[in-house]
């Protein structure tokens, strides 16, 4: 049985970027759905005493089971998203190490945030937008729908969630004001230093 796992903030902690309304119904509704639906869907097979993780790679690809990977990989995109994202009244600049892996990878950190926003306007329809390790290197990396890296055998850093659900509420279609908006206010660049 999996649960929804405690939000590390107040639900109003992400405002004015994210709403408090915005995280009653993503949180609350559509991530606590994945996980009704997932633990509905495994229940009495072979896969109700494995890991998330083992999960959504056993599922990975496979066209019969395609309801399962979706729930699930959306409850561990969901799970990796809300302690990415730090309080608003939180300042934090990414660390040494892990600046200079951004510098390294993406020229400065400016670039990252560039190159980020490009990824995640130019998605199409619902999906994430994910920075990856891959080797040495980070990289950016887009997925569709609740597919992410962990079935690609990546190991993800940071996710950005830019289904509709995700900003409808705050910034209806500019999906764009709201990716700047996290990208400058709410990534917690603690969350990710440990990641790497
Ligand atoms: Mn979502």
């Amino acid at each position: 049985m999996f649960t929804l796992p405690l939000l590390p903030y107040d639900r109003a902690a992400l405002e004015p970027h994210m709403s408090g309304k915005t995280l009653d119904f993503h949180y609350g509704k559509h991530h606590q759905a994945y996980i009704d639906n997932l633990n509905k869907l495994i229940s009495g097979t072979d896969l109700e005493k494995e890991t998330l993780e083992n999960i959504i790679r056993q599922t990975a690809g496979d066209a019969a089971r395609s309801g399962i990977f979706n729930n699930a990989a959306q409850h561990y995109n969901h799970a990796f998203f809300w302690p990415g994202l730090r309080p608003t009244a939180e300042k934090m600049n990414p660390d040494a190490k892990t600046l200079g892996l951004i510098n390294q990878s993406f020229g400065s950190l400016e670039m990252f945030y560039t190159e980020f926003k490009v990824a995640a306007v130019s998605l199409f329809g619902s999906g994430w937008v994910w920075l990856v390790k891959d080797g040495a290197a980070l990289k950016i990396m887009k997925t569709s729908n609740g597919d992410n890296p962990v079935a690609h055998s990546l190991k993800p850093i940071w996710g950005l969630d830019v289904w509709e659900h995700s900003y409808y509420l705050d910034y209806q279609n500019r999906r764009a004001d709201f990716v700047e908006a996290v990208l400058k206010n709410l990534i917690n660049w603690n969350f990710i230093a440990q990641q790497l």
